[in-house]
């Protein structure tokens, strides 16, 4: 009885040796793994490139739609490339949400109509216009943007519906959170274009070097005080009908 015990011990003994022999050369696999990836690092450098917004307002104003901020990258040299989307803007309560949806060249933006009732989405940018039509509560329509740049749209029913499709040309973008602060991730080492994109404001441009690390506190000063807000047009060119209650 005891000397078969003594053997099934030496045996499990034996099991659990091997055990660890096998997890100490799994180990050095996974250094060797470890050590690789450390030294192809540098090759793959990237980081976050990211700042703060200030917008210049008119005296006894401050911001308020600092979400409306678009921050992106275009590579000096090199060709961006990007990958097409399927986004979303709803009509929820006479209003856009979100007021400003950033794609990339060749998304398709789809506009749910999520009010009991009926709304219109048309846009007549420059090279870009386009008219969805009018649809009821539940349904849903969308069109692709295929050249970059700033759509405004807007509802031939609600003249107060407005919103923005931006379409930066490039993979590397943020939109600004309430507070203004802006954060575009894993953006590899190298020299850039930054474009500040805001509604009420000129296009700011400026060229940054990021480094391996990334780059942070970017302050980006944009002018909102010469903005001055136009009633816009119907899709027929002409002025909404007064006599329309919200
Ligand atoms: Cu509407």
């Amino acid at each position: 009885m005891l000397a078969s015990l003594i053997v099934i011990s030496r045996r499990s003994f034996r099991g659990f040796r091997t055990l660890i022999l096998r997890i100490r050369a799994f180990g050095r696999v996974v250094l060797c793994l470890a050590a690789l990836t450390v030294r192809t690092v540098p090759l793959f450098a990237q980081g976050p490139v990211s700042g703060r917004i200030a917008i210049g307002e008119k005296a006894g104003e401050t911001t308020t739609d600092f979400t409306s901020a678009v921050v992106y990258l275009i590579p000096k040299g090199s060709a961006a490339r990007t990958v097409e989307q399927k986004a979303q803007v709803a009509m929820n309560g006479r209003q856009f949400v979100p007021r400003v949806r950033l794609v990339t060249p060749g998304s398709t933006v789809e506009f749910p109509n999520q009010d009991p009732f009926s709304h219109n989405i048309f846009s007549t940018a420059a090279g870009g216009a386009f008219d969805l039509g009018t649809y009821g509560s539940g349904t849903a329509k969308g069109t692709s943007f295929r050249k970059a740049g700033a759509y405004p749209i807007y509802c031939n029913i609600h003249s107060k519906m407005s919103g923005y499709v931006v379409v930066v040309p490039t993979s590397w973008y943020a939109q600004a959170t309430a507070d203004g602060r802006w954060n575009i991730p894993n953006v590899p080492a190298g020299r850039y274009e930054l474009h500040a994109w805001h509604e009420r404001s000129a296009e700011v441009i400026k060229e940054i070097d990021v480094t391996a690390a990334g780059l942070p506190g970017v302050d980006l000063s944009l002018d909102a005080r010469g903005f001055v807000q136009l009633a816009h047009k119907n899709k027929f060119g002409k002025d909404y009908d007064a006599t329309i209650r919200y």
